[in-house]
């Protein structure tokens, strides 16, 4: 088989990345490891940056998102029985989105389909060849069979666990890792959410996140140890542990419900550098991952998909390699500034094993300077909202 652009890698960036070179009549294929079922059946984001809203009316995918998805125009956070918000919309004239990554890709998937796009499933064994080459290939099997698509260009869509970062020789990519010492369980509730804002709260017990997917959708995280097990957890122990990290008054309005879905994220920062090697290009989680606590995981891999498009459409179009010679630049220019502040936001949030009294006061200082300082909580909105591509 023979196409422009070989996708590996049928998550959110992948199916992006196909949908934005198909309206500029560039022809790609998808390569997805799992099936369409599986994909979906993954719980992830749930809020969207307005770049990443601009880039799915861009794929003619926003319909949905703009009938359905509730605007945020601001955050609480909380602090023991204190609590404030930030106001997104006054301080940077933009709110968020809330609706879930999982309706997100339900929505690339139905417009890929409906341009005949061709996604194929259960592939394994997937080998990059010859990305340093104008030749590249990609080879894997599908129920058992052989296959090969040769290309102009790769890109690695494949997330952190994904062949195609592993792909760059050892000796030219870099990378730089924090792993921290908490993982969050996350659950899924049909229940109310208890704030029509999410709020992240830090407690002396750990970290707690209230957000939701829809007025009877909730999604609620609290900060576990790397031991437990999604199984360790009744529902019951749950929620009570996630009402004692909250103010008295949240948690009395908390309704609580049996969960629909129950997980163990751990959290990491990584970053590989660079995010091309000659005709293969890495985006999203295969590049990059964030600790979840700012949102920024599947904003900034659509803000990779974008330069990447940008690029391509560009060279198709003029026969210029200005724009993808610069991908990985740009690329990771706006990586680094999401990674600081989900570096930060997490510092500031969680409670750390190794944390002594003075780190303490450190971080409630930091709330409070937060809380009073306007200067501050504009640029905590600058970054939330996402920084401009
Ligand atoms: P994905 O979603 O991991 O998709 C990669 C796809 O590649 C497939 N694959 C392969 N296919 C073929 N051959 C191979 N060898 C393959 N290896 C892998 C996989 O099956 C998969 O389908 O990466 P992508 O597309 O880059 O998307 C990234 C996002 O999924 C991720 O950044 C976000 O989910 C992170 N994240 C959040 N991001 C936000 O922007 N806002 C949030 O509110 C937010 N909350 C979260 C999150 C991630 C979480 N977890 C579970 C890590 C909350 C959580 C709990
Ligand atoms: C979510 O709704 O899953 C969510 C929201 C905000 C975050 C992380 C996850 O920072």
């Amino acid at each position: 088989m023979k196409t422009q652009v070989a996708i590996i890698g049928g998550g959110p960036s992948g199916l992006l990345l196909s949908q934005l070179l198909h309206r500029s009549g560039i022809e790609s294929v998808v390569l997805e490891r799992k099936t369409k079922d599986h994909v979906l059946g993954r719980i992830r984001a749930g809020v969207l940056e307005q770049g990443l809203v601009r880039l799915m009316e861009e794929a003619g995918c926003a319909d949905r998102l703009h009938a359905e998805g509730y605007v945020h125009d601001g955050t609480l956070i909380s602090y023991g029985e204190e609590m404030f918000r930030i106001d997104f919309t006054e301080h940077t004239g933009t709110p968020v989105i809330v609706y879930g990554q999982t309706e997100v890709t339900r929505d690339l998937y139905a417009a890929r389909e409906a341009a005949g796009g061709l996604i194929e499933y259960e592939v394994e064994d997937v080998v990059i060849h010859g990305a340093d080459t104008d030749a590249p290939h990609v080879t894997y099997t599908q129920h058992g069979e052989p296959r090969r698509i040769d290309c102009d260009f790769i890109a690695g869509c494949d997330g952190f666990h994904g062949v195609s970062r592993r792909t760059i020789p050892p000796e030219l990519r870099r990378e730089y890792e924090k792993v921290y010492p908490f993982g969050w369980l996350g659950i899924l509730s049909e229940t109310p959410p208890v704030n029509h804002e999410l709020i992240y709260a830090n407690s002396e017990r750990g970290f707690a996140l209230c957000s939701m997917r829809n007025e009877a959708l909730s999604r609620y995280y609290i900060q576990c140890s790397l031991s437990d097990r999604p199984e360790d957890w009744t529902d019951e122990a749950f929620w009570q542990e996630l009402k004692r990290r909250l103010p008295a008054a949240q948690a009395e309005q908390l309704v609580t419900g049996p969960s629909i879905e129950k997980s163990i994220a751990p959290l990491r920062s990584f970053v590989t550098e660079p995010m091309r090697w000659g005709r293969l290009f890495l985006c999203g989680d295969a590049a990059h991952i964030v600790p979840p606590t700012g949102a920024k995981g599947l904003n900034t891999a659509a803000s990779d998909v974008h330069y990447l498009h940008r690029g391509l459409r560009e060279h198709y179009a003029t026969g210029s390699s200005e724009g993808i010679d610069s991908y990985s630049e740009k690329a990771l220019s706006r990586v680094w500034k999401a990674e600081r502040f989900s570096w930060w936001f997490s510092s500031l949030m969680h409670r750390y094993p190794d944390q002594g009294p003075f780190d303490l006061k450190m971080q409630v200082a930091e709330l409070d300077f937060l809380r009073s300082n306007r200067a501050a909580q504009k640029a905590m909105a600058e970054n939330y909202v996402g920084l401009p591509y």
